[in-house]
Order: structure tokens, then sequence, then C-alpha cells
């Protein structure tokens, strides 16, 4: 038999058509709402169909948006609280495309893996089961019976069940996420990796560590309330669009937003609200009072800097600066800190940072107005070597003026997937708390592994070792999110057994060794019809509220099964339909899982009635009443070394972000609108000066390239765009770039991949 090529892992070049516009300098406007119609109409949808799915989006009774987890204002506009990028989302997800076993019967995976990701997720929403066995290169569909059952079987034969990887997109469900933790447990792992791993995690051990919750601490009500809001790492006129919004409304009670960011962001810079006619006549609001253009990685510099300008003005005007009570009663390690910071070289930290002294100095001005400061943030903090310093240095900025668990003051990580934080409030982790393990225990009478399950980085070096054998995906494109592309799909293809849960086809799907198999399930915008009628799911958002999403549209396919459904079988089938819980009688009705998860999880007493009540119920948040769940009780100081920015001869600092047009790995199009690139993807944004330095002219192709742990990495034939970015750094797009992000670069004591900190040499290709 003639053995298969490699399966290509990387999508494809599609730069053939590459426009350059300037950069714009505000987000949204008619353009976004035009869009927005665009992509629904793409999908086979007429302006009265959108406008019936797109007004039920993010309402009390409707769906929540599957996009990112920003929260729904109390006064949420009736049919219209979207953006255009959730609109996107909705298009792509409610497509009236269909993918059946033709579709696979005329394309081998290896044509397959010829198309771009844009081209496969425009395919259509899987219909049915579908199966790979060995050998084959055609997947063939299967019933969901056979499915499990072949599951099953290979779940049982594992030698230990810690050679299974159960991996989590944080698109699922609380109720799913409850059930698959409980299966998976029951099962005897704690291998639950998730697409925290390479997110928010670092924002989860920092302030874990430091205010004993690892979540944020403010409201959307103390975003409207702040006089400073910082946001820094973020971009979310693409990533996090209704943040605009709020923003605004912050601003017109008189807040001052201070971005903190290499590139000049559309959305930090000013905003259109395209429901205010107003607004699109007059052209719009800025956004950002002051824009810090830092270099890549020089956060913890400008905070330090910014620190040590603080604690000079305190010594001139005692009492003006630190909160000295809030520090004396309700934190530690304040001494250290204040030795530490005087101990710097101030002008050097500054330059590190990026940026000039007037500037930090009127960042000074602005912060020092009032106390009622929030700091938002994302992946540019999050992606770092130093990603956990990071956010620990955000904590010791606010802690200095008691900016914490008062009214308009807090910590702000902003959320990714739409329940990214549920899911993790309902045990989705592969280091579990020891209360957690100890409460299952207690409900479900069975002894749950103790022993640390693999994260992502770690669940890619068990696969490639032999460690790991079955790779069970809900939901997610792991192949294409993790890093070191190439390496994770060796590591997959290592694997006996590949199962996805998905809605649609992406690369992942391709990748083969023995058994690959696909379970399509429900999306969230459909009806989910149990034995007791209509259920509802429901999801945390970004500020801890927990609310209910309810699907309206009729089902892609009348087979189709939900997440909570799937999951039960497969438990049904590998445990015995009684253990540790009756799985399919769980299923009639979500309110028994909602029941149990009240039982297990603390701050969910009354569950199924509070989360009926409009707009949900916020959960406990220590941090945002200054009780801290640290070993003594008390926010901790700590001392978070800058990082040596230095680079070698010749080298550069990459950032990989996202374009406005895609979410993920899912690409819904070519057009990174407000950063004027259209037609390509791979793409390197480079400072003017930089490429004049190295004989590099616009627009013409490169080869990036990364060394780490002495493996040499390749990006080909990158096609090159001047843009306003500070020298030395570089940008590229997510998952293009992923080639080069080493998978053993991570961020210190949370393994978030380092995505925006790869050094990486550019040469013209040949
Ligand atoms: N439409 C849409 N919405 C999304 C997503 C999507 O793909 N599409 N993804 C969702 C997910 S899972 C997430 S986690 C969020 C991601 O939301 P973001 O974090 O906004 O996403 P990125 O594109 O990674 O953008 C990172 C930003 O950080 C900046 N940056 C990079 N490095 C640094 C640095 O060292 N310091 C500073 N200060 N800034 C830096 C970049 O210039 C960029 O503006 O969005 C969520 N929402
Ligand atoms: N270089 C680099 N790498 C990164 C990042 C970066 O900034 N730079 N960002 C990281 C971040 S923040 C994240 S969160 C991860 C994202 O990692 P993932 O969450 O794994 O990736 P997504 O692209 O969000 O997953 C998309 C897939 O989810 C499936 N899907 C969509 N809707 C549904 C549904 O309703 N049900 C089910 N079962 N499946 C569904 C579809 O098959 C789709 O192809 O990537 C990380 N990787
Ligand atoms: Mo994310």
């Amino acid at each position: 038999m003639k053995r298969p090529g490699p399966t290509h892992v990387e999508p494809p070049e599609t730069d053939d058509e590459l426009e350059v516009r300037p950069p714009k300098s505000k987000a949204a406007g008619l353009s976004s709402v035009r869009s927005s119609f665009a992509h629904m109409h793409r999908q086979g949808h007429s302006v009265p169909s959108a406008v019936r799915i797109l007004a039920k989006m993010n309402q009390t009774d409707g769906f929540d948006c599957p996009g990112c987890a920003w929260p729904d204002p109390d006064d949420r506009a009736a049919l219209t609280e979207f953006c255009e990028n959730g609109a996107k989302a909705a298009a792509w997800e409610t497509t009236r495309r269909r993918l059946d076993w033709r579709f696979f019967q005329r394309y081998s995976i290896d044509e397959l893996a010829q198309k771009s990701d844009y081209w496969l997720g425009q395919q259509g929403r899987f219909t049915e089961p579908l199966m790979l066995r060995p050998g084959s290169r055609f997947y063939e569909p299967i019933s969901y019976d056979e499915a499990f059952k072949r599951i099953a079987a290979e779940l049982v034969s594992l030698d230990s069940p810690n050679e299974a990887i159960f991996y989590t997109s944080g698109r699922t469900s609380n109720e799913a996420a409850f059930l698959y933790q409980l299966f998976v447990r029951a099962y005897g792992t704690n291998n639950l990796p998730d697409c925290s791993n390479m997110c928010h995690e670092s924002s989860g051990v920092g302030l874990g560590q430091t205010v004993g919750i690892g979540k944020g601490s403010v409201t959307l009500d103390d975003i409207h309330q702040a006089d400073t809001i910082i946001v820094m790492g973020q971009n979310p006129g693409t990533n996090h669009p209704r943040m605009l919004t709020a923003l605004q409304k912050a601003k017109s009670n008189g807040a001052k937003v201070i971005a903190v960011n290499p590139l000049p962001e559309a959305g930090l810079m000013g905003f259109v609200n395209p429901k205010s006619p107003a607004q699109v006549l007059s052209g719009g609001t800025p956004i950002a009072d002051l824009f810090l253009q830092v270099q890549i990685n020089g956060d913890v510099a400008l905070l330090k800097a910014l620190m040590c300008l603080m604690l000079e003005e305190e010594s001139r005007a005692p009492g003006s600066v630190l909160d000295e009570d809030f520090i004396g009663l309700h934190t530690e390690g304040f001494a250290a800190l204040r030795e530490h910071l005087a101990a710097q070289d101030v002008d050097a930290l500054i330059d590190s940072a990026g940026v000039s002294r007037a500037e930090v100095e009127e960042a000074l001005h602005i912060i020092l107005r009032s106390r009622k400061t929030i700091v938002c943030w994302a992946m540019g903090l999050t992606q770092h070597k130093n990603g956990v310093g990071n956010v620990r240095e955000i904590v010791n900025f606010l802690l200095m003026r008691g900016s914490i668990g008062i009214p308009g003051a807090g910590t702000c990580p902003v959320r990714g997937h739409s329940n990214v934080q549920g899911d993790r409030t309902m045990g989705i982790h592969d280091r579990p708390k020891k209360a957690f393990l100890d409460r299952i225990q207690e409900v479900f009478g069975f002894d749950p592994p103790r022993q640390h399950g693999f994260n992502t980085v770690e669940a890619i070096q068990a696969m490639l070792e032999g460690k790991a054998k079955l790779f069970f995906a809900m939901g997610g494109n792991f192949l294409q999110a993790s890093p070191d592309t190439p390496r994770t799909a060796q590591a997959l293809q290592k694997c006996e057994m590949l199962v996805h849960v998905s809605t649609k086809l992406n690369r992942g799907h391709l990748l083969h060794n023995k058994w690959s198999i696909i379970l399509p399930c429900l999306a969230r915008s459909e009806v989910d019809t149990q034995a007791y009628g209509e259920q509802f799911v429901t999801v945390e958002n970004s500020m801890g509220v927990v609310h209910t999403s309810q699907g309206h549209l009729k089902p892609a396919h009348e087979g189709l099964y939900s997440e909570p459904a799937l999951i039960a079988w497969l438990a049904e089938r590998v445990l015995g339909p009684e253990t540790p819980v009756s799985w399919c009688w769980l299923i009639e009705n979500y309110d028994r899982i909602r029941d149990l998860i009240a039982e297990t999880i603390p701050h969910f007493e009354r569950f199924n009635e509070r989360v009926r009540e409009p707009g949900g119920f916020h959960l406990y948040n220590g941090a945002r009443q200054r009780e801290f769940n640290t070993h003594n009780g008390k926010a901790q100081f700590t001392l978070n070394p800058a990082p040596d920015l230095s680079l070698p001869g010749g080298a550069f600092r990459m950032m990989t972000m996202r374009t406005h047009d895609q979410y993920n790995t899912t690409v819904y199009g070519n057009d990174d609108r407000y950063r004027g690139i259209k037609g390509g993807r791979r793409i390197v944004f480079m400072n003017e000066e930089d490429l004049l330095e190295a004989g590099i002219a616009p627009g013409s192709k490169v080869d990036l390239t990364n060394d780490f742990g002495g493996k040499e990495r390749v990006a080909a034939r990158f096609t090159v765009v001047p843009y306003p970015i500070p020298r030395g750094c570089v940008g590229t797009y997510f998952p293009e770039a992923n080639v080069l992000v080493p998978l053993e670069k991570f961020a210190e004591g949370s393994f978030t991949p380092a995505s925006k900190d790869v050094v990486v040499r550019v040469a013209r290709s040949d």
C-alpha cells in the first residue's frame, strides 16, 4: 500500500490579491452594520431572517453571543445588543450550508488540507458522525452508536486513564462542562487542558496569588463609574467591540482612558457608535485620552516607572498618593516593593518601555486624579514568558492606591471565549483545587484522581513522548490554536484515536493516524429539545455574571445532539448508566444538572431559581469586597523583575494577533479593515525605518525564522507591510505564524505559550 504523504498542517498562502491601505483611527460606524448584514447574506440569510436571528442575541430570553465574554448591560438595546463581529459569529454558526458524507466522498483529507481555513469553514454544518479508518483518506458516515462504541472501547483499553486527554474550548456551556469534567474524573484523570491554558491562564494564576481569586473584580457598573481606565494589551475594537460602548459611557461620565499598546488600534483611538445617528453624522468620539505606544513586552517597565514616580510624588506630598490605611489593613509585602522600586533606574525603565518621559508623566497626572482606576487587559499581557509577572505588576499598581474593592476600581482581565470563565468555575482544570475534588468525592461518592493532569503544553509533550494516546476535543481547534504547529500535528498524529465534537470543519479534523472521529453537535443558537421539552443552558461572562442562553432556531439537522447529551451517552458507555450518576436521566431536564452544580460548586445555591431571573446573577467575588482569599487574608504585593528586552543583532520581537475578520482559528473573511489589510493573511507588519535599515522593500516576500531551543522554525513567504509599529517589533497573524511559536517558551507559572514574544529573524525569500 502506498504510504500517505504528510498532512499539510499549515494554512496555504492566501495573499494573491493583497490590498494595503492606511490604518483607520476609529472603529465601528456604518461600515460595521454593512459588514454584519453582508456576512449574514453570505450564509444564505435574507435581511428579515438575519434580523430575526440577531434580534435574539444577548437578550435575556435569547442566546448568548458565541463570540467574546464581554458582559451585557442592564439597559440592553432591544433587538440590537450585538456587534459586527458577534453578527459574523452568528452568521458562521447559522449558515444554511450543510456538510454530509457525500462531501467526504468527493474530497480526501489530503485534498482538503490544500484548501484555506476560510474555505474549510465555509463548507457548512456537520450533520452526522464521521469516521476515518486506519489507512483510509476519506471520512465515512457512522452511527452515533457505533462511534460511541469505538471511543469507549479505546478508552477502556488504555493502560491508564492518564493516557487520554480531554480538551475543552471555552464556548462550552456550564452544563456540558460540568458533566464533561465529572465524566473525565470518574473515568480517572485530570487531563483537562483547555483554551484558557493558552489565553488568560496567566491572569488566573497572577490574580489568584495576589488577590485570592483568578477572576477580575469589576462589574460593568464599575467601568461606567471609573475615573481612569487603562486598557493594556488589548484590541477591543475587534475582539470586544461592545466594550467600546462601555468606555464611551465611562468617558461621558468623566473618565479618562489610557491605551497601552504597540499599535494604534482603531478601537483604542476612536469609536463611532453605529446605533447613534448623531455619532454617525458627527464622526464619533475619541477613546484614548493618552496613547502609550510601548514596545512589545514593555509593560512591566512602564508600570514600574509609574510606580516609582508615584512614590516620588508621595514623598513630595505625603498622604496624597498611597492609600496607607488600605495598605496597612489589607495587604502584605509593601515594604519590600518600596525597597525594590527605590533601587530602580526610572530613566532606564522608561527607555525599556519604549515611551517618552513626558508621556509617562502625563499618565501619572491622569492616574493621580482619583482612586477609581481600572486596568483592563488581554492577550498582549498574558502571552509572555513574564505573563504572570505582568498581571502581578498590575495588581501592585492598583493596590498602592487602594484601587480595588471600591466602586469604579479594580482588575479587569477581559476574557476571550464566551464561557471560558464558566468552564473553569465548573471544574475544567488540569490542576483542580483540593477543596473542589473533596466536594466531588462527597457529592458523587467516588474518589477523583488527585494527581495534576496535563495542561496544553504538557499534553502536546505527552503525546509526542507516546505517553498519551487518545485525544478528545470538546470543540475548538487544538491543532491550530497551539504553538509549534508541525510539532502539535506530529503529537496528535501519534495518537491512536482523535475525537472532535464540532459544528464545522477545521484543519484539525484532517489529521490522521489510526482512527479519527467527528461528532457533530447542536449550536447555541438552536433549539435543544429533551424529554422535558426545550432546554436552556447557562454561561458566565467576563465579570462573573451567570445567565441563561436559550436557542431559538431550528437545528441544522434533525439528527443532531447537544453537547450534554453526547457526553452523557459516552459516559454511559464507558462507566455504566448509573455510575456515578444516572447520565440519561440528567439529560432529560437540564435543571437536574444545575441541581448537581448547586450542590457541588460554591455560590451556586438555588441555581435554578436565581438563574431564571432576567439577566442572571453575580457570583460572589472576594476581591470585589476586599476579602482576599490568600494564605493570610491579605492582598499580596509581589516583586516582578522587568524582563530583559535586548535582542540579538538583526532580530525582531514578534507578536501574533487576530485580524478583524476571524474568530481565533476561524477565518470569516480576509478583511482586516481597521488595519487596512485586505486579501491576505501571510503578512508581517514592520517599522519603516527597520525596513530601510534592513534593505527590505515594502511588499516584498520574506521568510521569518525562529531557533528557540536549537530547533529551526520557518514561516515562509510572508508579505512585508510597513506599519506604525515600534522599532524592533513586528506583528503577524494567528494562526499563520503559530509555526514560529516555540512550545517550550511559555509563561512561568501558567504555561501560557509566549505567542506575543517570539524572537524572529527576517530574510528576503529566494
Ligand atoms: N472578533 C473576535 N473576537 C474575539 C476573538 C477573535 O478571534 N475574534 N478572540 C476571543 C479570544 S479567545 C480572546 S482571548 C480575545 C483576545 O483579545 P485581544 O487580546 O484583544 O486579542 P489579540 O488580537 O491577541 O490582541 C492583542 C493586542 O495586544 C497588543 N499587544 C501585543 N503584545 C503586547 C505587549 O507586549 N504589550 C501590550 N501592551 N500590548 C501588546 C496587540 O497589538 C493587540 O492590540 O478576544 C476574544 N474575542
Ligand atoms: N499564536 C497564537 N496562538 C494563539 C493565540 C494567539 O493570540 N496567538 N490565542 C490563544 C487563545 S487566546 C485561545 S482562546 C486559543 C483558541 O483555541 P480554541 O478554542 O481551540 O480555538 P477556536 O478557533 O476558538 O475553535 C474553533 C472551532 O471550534 C468549533 N466550534 C465552534 N462552535 C462550536 C460549538 O458550538 N460546539 C462545538 N463542539 N464546537 C464548536 C469549530 O469546529 C471551530 O473550528 O488559541 C490560542 N492560540
Ligand atoms: Mo482566548
